[in-house]
């Protein structure tokens, strides 16, 4: 097969999340922006098949990722709305919202969809607790609230390669590489 692979992505740090787990296996990954419509409904794996059925006809090989933070205590929010509610109310919201909320798991959802001329999904999740406060400036997004079980850390406080070791997208990532190898 060929050695590279299509990364469909606006975020360069999932971009650099995937390179850090791909790449050593001898893949290169380039990523691609052509934009794809995100449906509204109530799952990760829709919206990523929706994608696919959108731009299988103008790519040969590529794959998509669609990710969600589920917070237990706030019946699974932001889940399939995270993008929305990260750009307008942010950690800070989240934070004011579970301000006197004890029971603070939740769970990172990540799924990927790889077309090749058929669609395959993979999907990796992780769980964990919404910090008290802010911790760390690595990585992105709701990085800075959310510890996985397992660690004391926040993901905003761990480097791509230690994130990827715990998160949701380095479990999906892996179970992704683990069909290449095979392919
Ligand atoms: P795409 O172009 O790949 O869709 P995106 O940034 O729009 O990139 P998503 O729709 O998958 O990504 O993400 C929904 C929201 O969840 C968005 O606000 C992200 O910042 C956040 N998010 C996703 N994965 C995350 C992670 O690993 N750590 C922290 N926040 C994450």
């Amino acid at each position: 097969m060929s050695k590279e692979i299509v990364f469909i992505t606006s975020n360069e740090n999932k971009f650099r999340e995937a390179e850090n787990l791909i790449n050593p296996l001898g893949f290169k990954l380039i990523q691609k922006n052509p934009g794809y419509p995100e449906i509204q409904t109530s799952s990760l794996e829709e919206v990523v098949r929706y994608g696919i059925k959108y731009l299988k006809d103008r790519l040969d090989i590529f794959f998509m990722e669609d990710s969600g933070l589920f917070i237990k205590s706030l019946n699974n929010f932001p889940g399939v709305y995270s993008k929305y509610v990260f750009t307008t109310i942010g950690n800070e919201g989240i934070l004011k919202l579970m301000e006197k909320t004890e029971n603070r798991n939740a769970v990172f959802r990540t799924v990927i969809g790889f077309y090749d001329g058929k669609a395959k999904i993979f999907k990796g999740e992780c769980e964990g607790k919404i910090a008290n406060e802010t911790k760390g400036d690595h990585g992105f997004g709701y990085d800075p609230i959310f510890i996985p079980y397992g660690s004391e850390k926040t993901f905003g406080e761990m480097k791509t390669e230690e994130k990827n070791q715990y998160s949701h997208r380095g479990k999906a990532l892996k179970s992704f590489i683990q069909y290449l190898k095979q392919r």
